[in-house]
């Protein structure tokens, strides 16, 4: 058909659109992201509620290219940070070219925790197509996941159903043909070599905040920013990254701190080695703890993010 309309230039057309990962926390979605990419442009944790706002993945493949729109997890939420995430997502989802849910197949509440997200995607389904992937496939049983896709799609709401181990792999090369040929004809969005619309300094940012979700207990993560204040780079081709990590109260900055430092200064270490992995060069990364009681319900703290005050 392409042939037709343009004759002898069909393989130069080319493909480009959104695809919106959506699902409850901890589905794997930004993993999923990361396997799709072919590099790390997500943070990923144990703990729900890891991404905080809406983060691109860019990959090419032939003639089309994927934009992969990492989203906050949807959930029931209660502050005004979660209300704002939760609504991130939905953003996204509403300006995508098709809509990915992931559930994690694994999880006891799996229907439950998506069920709502279904039915909100299934009125949004004539403007676009809805995927349903499940994941982490790796920890489930083949019968119980046949069971959890006739209770997920058993109104046939979803366009296409795909089985998948985001960390692993297995099954995400069908599904990322899938999306590919869902793409419609579009000049490329973003330069091909492009992997993230991310800055630097914003990857430097999460990279930390990875490594405070990863060793900091309880509610203590949920708590708490990072922010990249100052980026310098060297003539022997090292770079200063100065960060600061904002905490609402005293007691969490002692928490943050760790007795006699031990904790900020793991923390600096894991996230240094990893940003001079990804950066390729030697980094020197500095931080600082401060306190500052409404960080959370200060409408700069949003815009930064990329979040919406008002959601
Ligand atoms: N066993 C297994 N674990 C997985 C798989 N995919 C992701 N995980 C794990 O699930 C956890 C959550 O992964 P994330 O990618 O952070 O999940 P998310 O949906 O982005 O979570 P939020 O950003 O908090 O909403 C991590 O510990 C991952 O390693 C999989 O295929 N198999
Ligand atoms: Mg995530």
């Amino acid at each position: 058909m392409t042939e037709a309309r343009h004759p002898g230039g069909a393989a130069a057309e080319t493909r480009a659109g959104f695809v919106a990962v959506l699902g409850a926390p901890n589905a794997g979605k930004s993993t999923l992201v990361n396997q799709l990419v072919g590099q790390k442009v997500s943070i990923v944790t144990p703990k729900p509620q890891t991404t905080r706002t809406r983060v691109l993945g860019i990959m090419v493949e032939g003639p089309a290219q994927l934009v992969l729109v990492d989203t906050p997890g949807i959930f029931a939420p209660q502050r005004r940070l979660d209300r704002a995430m939760v609504q991130a997502a939905w953003t996204a989802a509403e300006e995508a070219d098709v809509a990915l849910l992931l559930v994690d197949a694994s999880a006891k509440r799996a229907v439950e925790d998506s069920h709502a997200i279904a039915e909100r995607l299934a009125g949004l389904r004539a403007q676009r197509a809805n995927v349903l992937a499940l994941n982490k496939i790796d920890l489930v049983k083949r019968e119980a996941l046949l069971a959890l896709v006739a209770r997920l799609n058993g109104a046939g709401r979803f366009d296409a159903t795909f089985m998948i181990a985001a960390l692993s792999g297995d099954g995400v090369g069908d599904l990322k043909r899938d999306l590919l040929a869902r793409m419609p004809e579009s000049p490329w969005l973003y330069p091909p070599d492009d992997a993230t619309t991310a800055t630097q300094r914003d990857l430097a940012a999460e990279i930390t905040r990875e490594q405070l979700f990863l060793q900091l207990r309880q509610e203590l993560p949920y708590h708490l920013a990072v922010e990249t204040e100052a980026w310098e780079e060297f003539d022997d081709g090292s770079v200063r990254v100065q960060q600061v990590v904002t905490v609402a109260r005293d007691s969490h900055k002692a928490m943050v701190i760790g007795k006699g430092g031990t904790r900020i200064k793991e923390v600096r270490e894991k996230a240094q080695a990893e940003l001079a992995a990804a950066e390729g060069r030697p980094v020197h990364l500095f931080l600082t703890v401060r306190v500052r009681e409404n960080w959370a319900e200060d409408p700069a703290t949003y815009k930064a993010m990329g979040l919406d005050w008002d959601a």
